[in-house]
């Protein structure tokens, strides 16, 4: 069910700054920028090489109640999550659900750009969060 790896996300105290930097040192494009009020997340999706690939997203807390806020707290700057293409997230979690892993969200919430998506909890995979996404 997991078509690709889509993105790997990575949580930054400082959206702009994370952009220059991954621009300045490692030549990486910025293709898309948005705010998730409901995530509580700035986020900014880089291109890698010719952009055909996975991409890499930069996450940066809106609010101090936020999920991004909490992982810097604890654990600092550094990589949050692992994301993989499906075609449907809700029959991909349906199938993870029926082998005992856990879903964060019982119905698909709005992700980037108009997509839908799913978290699987990182206790039930091996230390890392996974996300499902369904493109828009
Ligand atoms: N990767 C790996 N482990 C993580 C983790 C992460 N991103 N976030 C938390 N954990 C670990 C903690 O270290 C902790 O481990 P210990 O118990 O060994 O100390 C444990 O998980 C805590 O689990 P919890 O108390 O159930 O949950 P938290 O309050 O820490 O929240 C999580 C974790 C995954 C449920 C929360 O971050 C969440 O809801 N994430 C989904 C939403 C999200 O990440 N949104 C931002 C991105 C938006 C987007 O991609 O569009």
């Amino acid at each position: 069910e997991l078509l690709r790896i889509d993105h790997v996300g990575i949580a930054v105290p400082d959206l702009d700054a994370a952009i220059r930097f991954y621009a300045e040192n490692f030549g990486l494009r910025c293709v898309h920028e948005e705010t998730n009020d409901e995530q509580g997340v700035r986020e900014a999706m880089l291109a890698v090489g010719d952009g055909t690939g996975p991409r890499l997203q930069l996450l940066a807390p809106a609010r101090p109640d936020s999920a991004i806020a909490k992982f810097l707290d604890r654990s600092g700057p550094g990589l949050q999550q692992l994301a993989y293409t499906v075609a449907d997230v809700e029959v991909a979690a349906e199938k993870l659900r029926a082998r005992g892993l856990r879903l964060l969200y019982d119905e698909p919430r709005r992700g980037t750009a108009g997509s839908r998506i799913n978290f699987v909890h990182p206790k039930d995979a091996g230390g890392v969060l996974v996300e499902l996404v369904e493109p828009a």
